[in-house]
């Protein structure tokens, strides 16, 4: 009785041995096709700040403003006097941030082109943002001049705001 169960207990054991070799030699055989180098995007990031051109994007990873720039908070509110952004009018120059910053409620920011006439490289619209401390940075990289930007679920309740890009000084 006592034989046959210790018998067992080692034939068990041996199985396990044999099926974790299997499963290593598994793990071990050369992985065929890596797709490790298909595209690198070059698309976040623009980490140069200040002088480089490319589009504009709202970056959810915080920016650095070029050197002697600054970054310029703005808060996204949903309050009992309705939604907004605070200030809904900011001035920047080129090489400043402007963080939206979400405060409460849920928006996102949007440079809609219908009412941004002949400007170029309009970040595309962001995701909604939902956790309170959420930031949208943008490097300001747009030719001076006035940006209209709103938050689609509420631009028609007024939740607009005012992006004046200052000449260079
Ligand atoms: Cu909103």
């Amino acid at each position: 009785m006592r034989l046959t169960l210790q018998r067992t207990r080692t034939i068990g054991i041996a199985a396990g041995i044999a099926l974790l070799a299997a499963a290593c030699g598994e793990k071990g055989k050369p992985t065929t096709s890596a797709p490790e180098s298909a595209a690198a995007p070059s698309a976040a990031a623009p980490s140069g700040a200040g002088g480089g051109g490319g589009g504009a994007a709202l970056s959810t990873t915080p920016l650095t403003p070029a050197p002697g720039r600054k970054v310029i908070v703005v808060e996204l509110i949903t309050d009992e006097t309705g939604n907004y952004f605070k200030p809904k009018k900011i001035e920047a120059h080129r090489g400043d941030v402007v963080r939206y910053t979400l405060k409460t409620g849920v928006h996102n920011v949007h440079f809609l082109p219908d009412s941004n006439p002949g400007k170029k490289d309009l970040p595309p619209a962001s995701e909604l943002l939902q956790l309170p401390g959420q930031t949208l940075d943008l490097l300001v990289n747009l030719e001076p001049g006035d940006y209209y930007f709103q938050c689609d679920p509420h631009a028609l309740l007024g939740m607009r705001g005012e992006l004046e890009v200052e000449d260079e000084d």
